[in-house]
C-alpha cells in the first residue's frame, strides 16, 4: 500500500525539489485547499443545511445569485484575508476588487476566483466546483488596484478547481504539471491521487451545449456538423456528446478522459466574446489543460496570450484534446474574412 501523500507534503516536497512553490504561494494554496473543504462541507449538506435556494440577489454578471454562491465567495474571501500572502482577491461574485484589510499584513499575490461555478446545477444534485487563479502583483509600484489583475494568462503562478462530485477532488498546476488530490473525509485532508495527468491529444467526444446551434458561426457549425456526420463524414468516426452545463464538471471529464469542451460566440449578444469569463474560469482551465497536454484557444488565439482589458470580460472558449482544438481553430482561420 503506498503511503498516501497529503496536499501539505506534496506543495512541501515540489517546494523543496524545485522551488517552484515559495513558502507564500504554498501558504496561499493550503488556505484555499482549506477553503474549498469547507464549502465542499456546505455543498454536500444540500437542503438539510438550508442552503439551496436563491439568495434573492444579482451578481455583476446580472445572474440570480443562489445561497451557496454567496456562501462560498464568502469562506474563500474571510480564508484568505488575514494570512499575509495576498494584496487582493477578484471574484465573479463581486464587483471589483477585494482588498486585504489594512490590519493585517499584505502579500504579493494576487487570488481570482469562480467560488461555485454551475451554481445553476446546485439544486438538482449535479457536479459544481471552485476555480482559481494566482497571479503576482506587478512589484513597480505600491499598491494594488484592478489594472494590477489585468495580466494574460501566461502570467499565472498557480491555478486550479476543486469539483464537488461523488469525490471532492481538488485539481492543480504550479507549471510542473497537474495533479489531482481527492478528499479523504476521514482524514479530512486532500491526498494525492494523481500526477502527471496527460489528455490523448485524439478524442471521439465533445462537449456543447447544442441548444445554441442557430446562434453558432460558421467554423463552429462546421467542424460540429462533421462529428455528428459520424463514420460516413469527412471525420471517418463516430463522436459522443456530453454536456453536463458544468465547466468544472466537463473540464475534470477532459482532464481525466480527453474530449473538447466548446463554449463559442453566439449572434445572441455579439458584443460579447462568449459567455465564460476569462480571468476566473478560461484562464485557470487554459493553463491546467496545456499543462496536460491539451490545447486552448478562443477560435482563433491561445487564451493565455490574451491581454484582458476588463476584470469581468468574456471570451469563447474551445480547449482539451489538441489535435481536435487545433481543428476547430484551423476552421476560425479558414473562414474568410
Ligand atoms: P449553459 C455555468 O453557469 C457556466 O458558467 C459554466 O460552468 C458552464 O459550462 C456554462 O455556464 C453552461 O452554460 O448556457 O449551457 O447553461
Amino acid at each position: 500500500m503506498t503511503s498516501k501523500i497529503s496536499l501539505t507534503r506534496y506543495l512541501v516536497e515540489q517546494q523543496r525539489v524545485d522551488g517552484k512553490i515559495p513558502a507564500q504561494l504554498r501558504l496561499l494554496l493550503e488556505v484555499v485547499a482549506r477553503a474549498c473543504k469547507s464549502i465542499s462541507q456546505a455543498v454536500n449538506k444540500g437542503a438539510l443545511g438550508g442552503v439551496l435556494g436563491t439568495a434573492g440577489s444579482e451578481n455583476v454578471q446580472g445572474e440570480v445569485q443562489k445561497k451557496l454562491d454567496i456562501i462560498s465567495n464568502e469562506v474563500l474571501i474571510e480564508a484568505n484575508e488575514w494570512g499575509g500572502h495576498l494584496a487582493a482577491m477578484a471574484s465573479e461574485e463581486m464587483d471589483t476588487i477585494h482588498l486585504v484589510p489594512s490590519r493585517y499584513p499584505q502579500g504579493e499575490y494576487l487570488l481570482m476566483f469562480d467560488p461555485l461555478d454551475g451554481s445553476s446545477n446546485i439544486d438538482v444534485n449535479v457536479s459544481i466546483g471552485t476555480i482559481f487563479s494566482v497571479m503576482k502583483k506587478p512589484d513597480d509600484h505600491p499598491g494594488v488596484s484592478e489594472a494590477d489583475f489585468l495580466q494574460p494568462g501566461s502570467q499565472q503562478v498557480a491555478a486550479g478547481y476543486c469539483v464537488y462530485g461523488p469525490q471532492t477532488t481538488l485539481v492543480l498546476t504550479v507549471g510542473d504539471g497537474v495533479a489531482m488530490f481527492t478528499l479523504d473525509r476521514e482524514q479530512g485532508s486532500f491526498v494525492l491521487t494523481q500526477e502527471n495527468v496527460q489528455i490523448p491529444a485524439d478524442t471521439k467526444e465533445f462537449a456543447i451545449n447544442m441548444s445554441n446551434m442557430r446562434h453558432w458561426d460558421a467554423p463552429v457549425k462546421r467542424y460540429i456538423d462533421e462529428c455528428l456526420a459520424g463514420k460516413e463524414g469527412p471525420r471517418g468516426k463516430d463522436f459522443n456528446m456530453r454536456w453536463i452545463a458544468s465547466m468544472v464538471a466537463d473540464v475534470h471529464r477532459i482532464l481525466t478522459r480527453g474530449g473538447v469542451f466548446m463554449y463559442p460566440w453566439d449572434k445572441r449578444e455579439p458584443e460579447k466574446a462568449g459567455k465564460l469569463r476569462l480571468m476566473y474560469e478560461a484562464n485557470p482551465m487554459a493553463w491546467l489543460v496545456e499543462q496536460a497536454g491539451g490545447a486552448a484557444t478562443n477560435g482563433r488565439q491561445r487564451i493565455l496570450d490574451l491581454q484582458p482589458t476588463k476584470l469581468h470580460e468574456r471570451v469563447a472558449v474551445f480547449l482539451g484534446s489538441k489535435n481536435e482544438v487545433d481543428r476547430v481553430t484551423s476552421y476560425h482561420a479558414a473562414e474568410k474574412t
